[in-house]
């Protein structure tokens, strides 16, 4: 049996970042993945992902948010792959929503550009969007999207090259610690590691049964619209993130072909459901609600409906991540519970993860991310 330093559990954003980063570091890695590389089961497809760093979930995100833009920088760099669209980013709610308040908090702590936009300059500065007289709009020019896909890949290219062993469609099903090490039991084989770090996105539940921490997975539906005023003025277009009346949807420019149409998803809701048990097939009635709403908000966005895919939301109780050394297995790493606004991270992600295998801590601040605040 071949013996590795570290295994890597599940090749999605996280895990492809960390096989990367620690085989980078001179580690014997083993990535593990039941699906095909950069595959759309999981949380890690659709074409883009919003990043940002006037952080509305909380200021102590946003060094990380920092080195994750310098660590973007680095991966198109390496891999010779456009990974980072700037097109500058919109959070939009009333003047005392947790969207606006938060970001403007984030913002302000770290000297991030923004500007604060009322209704009417909102309007005119964004002729697509059509906010009521409450609603403002925080501007950060410095946001922009991610390719989620073209992550997954640029990792595993770069895992590879560091000499990474990457095996896909091979699932899983046991790990255990044992004197000296972990022993990971798949479809095919067993393995053993000094060290196991566990990247199961939606499958952490499964993968961390009797740990204490809940995991609520969500469906989640991404829609394509073809714009009833043609594609043109969602072309020079920011990302958005919208607080409305009891829910928050997001969107990004017409980035790819036209043909791709303009991507708009809700943040909030999403059917409970479980990671293989998905419902992937999206009904009229999704669409028709998913348009009404974006109509009030970006009137011209809603044209004809092209296309729509499902995705996972692996949710904590209070919506912050886990990564965090296994409070009760030395030997094991965990990175899970990104609750739909992790992937901007995940290049950092992949440095953090690094450090807590190879050093035994990191120089970044995880506090937040402990799962003890959550342990039951
Ligand atoms: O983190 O900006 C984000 C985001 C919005 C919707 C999903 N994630």
């Amino acid at each position: 049996m071949t013996h590795y330093d570290v295994i890597v559990l599940g090749l999605g954003g996280v895990g492809s970042a960390a096989a990367y980063r620690l085989a980078q570091r001179g580690q014997r890695v083993l990535g593990l993945d039941q699906f095909a590389p950069v595959h759309n089961r999981g949380s890690s497809h659709g074409g883009s992902r919003i990043t940002r760093q006037a952080y509305l979930e909380g200021p102590e995100y946003v060094p990380l948010l920092l080195r994750a833009h310098e660590l973007w920088a680095g991966l198109e760099r390496d891999s010779g792959r456009r990974l980072f669209t700037p097109c500058g980013g919109l959070m939009v709610g009333t003047a005392g929503s947790r969207t606006i308040t938060g970001s403007l908090a984030s913002a302000r702590a770290f000297d991030i550009p923004h500007e604060l936009l009322d209704a009417g300059e909102l309007r005119r500065r964004f002729p697509t969007t059509a906010p009521v007289a409450d609603e403002v709009g925080l501007y950060e020019p410095g946001a922009g999207l991610v390719s989620p896909e073209g992550s997954v890949a640029a990792h595993l290219q770069l895992a590879a090259r560091c000499g990474a062993e990457l095996h896909h469609e091979e699932k899983v099903f046991t790990w255990s610690t044992m004197a000296g090490g972990v022993r990971v039991g798949t479809s095919h084989d067993y393995y053993t590691a000094d060290r196991l770090v566990l990247c199961p996105g939606a499958w952490a539940g499964e993968l961390l049964r009797g740990f204490g921490v809940e995991f609520t997975v969500r469906r989640q539906v991404q829609y394509w619209f073809a714009p009833s005023g043609g594609v043109e003025p969602f072309r020079a277009h920011p990302v958005y993130l919208w607080e409305g009346d009891g829910y928050t949807f997001y969107g990004f420019p017409a980035h790819n072909a036209a043909a791709d149409g303009v991507k708009v998803a809700f943040h909030t809701g999403g059917r409970p459901c479980t990671a293989d048990g998905i419902d992937r097939t999206v009904s009229a009635d999704e669409v028709h609600e998913m348009a009404s709403v974006v109509k009030r908000h970006l009137p011209t966005l809603p044209g004809a409906f092209l296309r729509a895919a499902t995705c996972l939301y692996t949710n904590t109780a209070d919506e912050s991540f886990v990564v965090a050394p296994h409070p009760d297995e030395e030997r094991v790493v965990l990175a899970c519970g990104f609750s739909g606004h992790g992937f901007k991270f995940v290049p950092v992600l992949g440095e953090i993860l690094a450090d807590l295998v190879v050093d035994g801590r990191t120089a970044h601040p995880i506090d937040r991310f402990d799962p003890a605040r959550l342990r039951g």
